[in-house]
This record gives structure tokens, C-alpha cells and sequence, in this order.
């Protein structure tokens, strides 16, 4: 583990994922935001269990992380996941927002990039999600820059995702991930992917083929230590299994049109759109909205475990130092 934990007053691991990670085993992080602020209850419910069923399918443990009366838990009880899910007044907390709810005895949902810095703390190396925050359009004017991105970019996690929506602006996402010195990898495809659908229309600077080489990528990253910087592994949906265009083109104009007549900002453009969408789809944001988070969980799952493998591989290959080797 890269750090000592907190003390168990404020962070508790959950005893699977403690057990997974002290044998190196894959283990995913997930986060609760997706449920608690990105899916209609009942339905996150179910699509809760579904999650963590698809990263054992993919052969790891599922860590979902949350924050439950000021402790933070890494690995979550089939009661914590219901309480998440439930509550209708469980706040999103980002980075910044954790302390401050644990020092006040709150209980909240983390985001992509409050999960990665605490899946990262407790030594978990791949997170699965639905779709990465990034800059929203018209961010010149509103400065609004999910805070994703900059936790990605010194929190050493490989994030699955099937990409950001088109209600953000994705070409200036992809130019903040490059500046900020994030990879991005798209799995068997060079689109960078747009959520609802297959190919945002932007390209992916890389391409992998297998769950092993994007593994190599995170492992290979850490022995050159050039950076601490997390991956972004881009899957998307396939291309028979997206939104409809016509019906996500409309989609997203409606729900930009929404949030400016409701003057809604900050922490709540999110959960709003994508509860637009929910609410004006008849189903199919929701249907695939699932599929991508499956999908992606169970990609993550095989990720993790070859992570753990080539992280033993690579360690008894090695010894306790790295050794310099020739070539580039
Ligand atoms: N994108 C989605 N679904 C989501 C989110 C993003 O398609 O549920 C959630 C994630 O938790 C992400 C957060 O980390 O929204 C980003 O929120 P903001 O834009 O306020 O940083
Ligand atoms: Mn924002």
C-alpha cells in the first residue's frame, strides 16, 4: 500500500477487499455519486449488485467506496449500498467535500475523483465508472472544470469509463487531460467514446487490444515513476448497443436548454441532465447508461487482475529495486 491508513475512526476497509489487497488480488474501486446521483431509485438499487457482480466476473473484488456517518468505507455491506442508494439527502462529495463531511458527521456519495484519491489511499489501483467529469461547454465564461480531471492528474489510478458526454465539451476535455499529462487509452477503438455514444467524434491518443496491456500500461508507469498521474482506459458502448442520435442529439440540446432556464450550477449540472435524460428517454439513457457501467466493471475486473499479477511478476523479476534496462 502506498500509504499508511487513516485511523479506523475515519477510513474502515472493508474486510473482503482488506483480505484481497494484503494477498494481491484485483481489487475495483467503484464509486456511489453513479448511484446515488446518476441513477433513478429503485433501479440503483439492483444496478448496485449488478456492478459488483460484473467485477467478479471480470475476476477481482469490488471496493465501492462512500462515506457513511463521517467514515469513510472502502467496500461497501449490501445494507451501506441500500442506504446510499436510498437517501434521498446524501450529499456528492467531491475531493474537498470529504474532510469536511467527516469532520461533520455526514454521510455522502463520492465522484470519480473523490474515489480515486481514496481508492488510492487504501492501495487500490482500477476504478470503474460511467463517464469521467471533464469541462463543461461555455467553461471560458463559467470556469467549469470538473474536478476530475485534476485528481486524475496526480492520483496514480487507471480509471475505466466510456468516456464524458456530449453535454461537456469533449475536445477541451481531451485538451486538459493532455495538458495535465493524463493518458488516455481507448480499448479496442480509436474514438474517444461520448457516453451514450460509441465515438464522440474525437480520437484517442492510444489504443489497446487487451485488458493485459492496459494492465502493462499502469505497471510500466509506476516502475519509470515519471509521473503520479492516473490512466484514463476509454471503453465504449458497442456501436448496435448506443443511444439513438437523433433521440441523444435532442436529449442533450433539452437539457442545456433546462439548466440555463433553472439556472442550476456547480455540483448540481450533473445529477440534473442526467436526470433530464432519465425522465425524457423512455428508458434508453437509463438501459444504456447500465450496459456502459457493466461493461466497464467487468473490463475493470480483468484489469485489476492483471495488475495484480504483472505487479508480482514484475516484483520477483526485480527484486526490491528496479533495474535499468537496456534499450527504450
Ligand atoms: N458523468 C456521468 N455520470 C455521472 C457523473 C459524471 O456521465 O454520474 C458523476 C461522477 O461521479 C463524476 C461527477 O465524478 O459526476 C462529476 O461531477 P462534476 O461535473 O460536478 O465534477
Ligand atoms: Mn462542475
Amino acid at each position: 500500500m502506498p500509504h499508511a491508513l487513516p485511523s479506523p475512526d475515519l477510513v474502515v476497509v472493508h474486510e473482503e477487499v482488506r483480505e484481497a489487497l494484503a494477498a494481491g488480488v484485483g481489487v475495483v474501486a467503484l464509486e456511489s455519486t453513479i448511484l446515488a446521483h446518476g441513477l433513478p431509485h429503485p433501479d440503483n438499487v439492483t444496478v448496485a449488485a449488478q456492478i459488483e457482480d460484473a467485477v467478479r466476473a471480470g475476476g477481482a473484488v469490488p471496493a465501492t467506496i462512500a462515506l457513511l456517518d463521517g467514515v469513510v468505507h472502502i467496500g461497501l455491506g449490501a445494507r451501506e449500498v441500500e442506504r446510499v442508494c436510498t437517501d434521498p439527502d446524501i450529499a456528492k462529495l467531491s475531493v474537498r467535500d470529504v474532510g469536511v463531511a467527516a469532520a461533520l458527521r455526514l454521510s455522502g456519495a463520492t465522484t470519480v475523483a473523490s474515489t480515486s484519491a481514496l481508492a488510492h489511499l487504501a492501495g487500490i489501483r482500477v476504478f470503474a465508472t460511467g463517464g469521467l467529469g471533464g469541462v463543461h461547454r461555455g467553461a471560458s465564461e463559467t470556469f467549469d472544470v470538473s474536478a476530475d480531471l485534476g485528481v486524475l492528474a496526480s492520483t496514480p489510478v487507471l480509471v475505466v469509463c466510456a468516456g464524458v458526454k456530449s453535454i461537456l465539451d469533449v475536445a477541451g476535455t481531451l485538451e486538459t487531460l493532455e495538458t495535465l499529462s493524463v493518458p488516455v487509452l481507448g480499448f479496442r477503438t480509436d474514438a474517444f467514446p461520448g457516453f451514450y455514444l460509441s465515438d464522440s467524434g474525437h480520437e484517442v491518443p492510444w489504443r489497446v487490444e487487451t485488458a493485459a496491456d492496459a494492465a502493462r500500461v499502469v505497471v510500466t508507469r509506476d516502475r519509470l515513476g515519471t509521473d503520479a498521474a492516473g490512466v484514463v482506459l476509454a471503453n465504449p458502448l458497442p456501436a448496435d448497443r448506443q443511444v439513438d442520435r437523433e433521440l441523444h442529439d435532442r436529449l442533450v440540446t433539452e437539457g442545456l436548454a433546462l439548466l440555463e432556464r433553472e439556472g442550476v450550477h456547480g455540483k448540481d449540472v450533473t445529477p440534473r441532465l442526467l436526470e433530464y435524460f432519465h425522465d425524457h428517454s423512455g428508458g434508453e439513457s437509463l438501459r444504456a447508461n447500465v450496459e456502459l457501467v457493466l461493461a466497464n466493471a467487468r473490463l475493470a475486473g480483468e484489469v485489476a487482475v492483471e495488475v495484480a499479477a504483472q505487479t508480482a511478476a514484475s516484483t520477483s523479476e526485480t527484486g526490491a529495486g528496479s533495474t535499468p534496462s537496456a534499450g527504450a
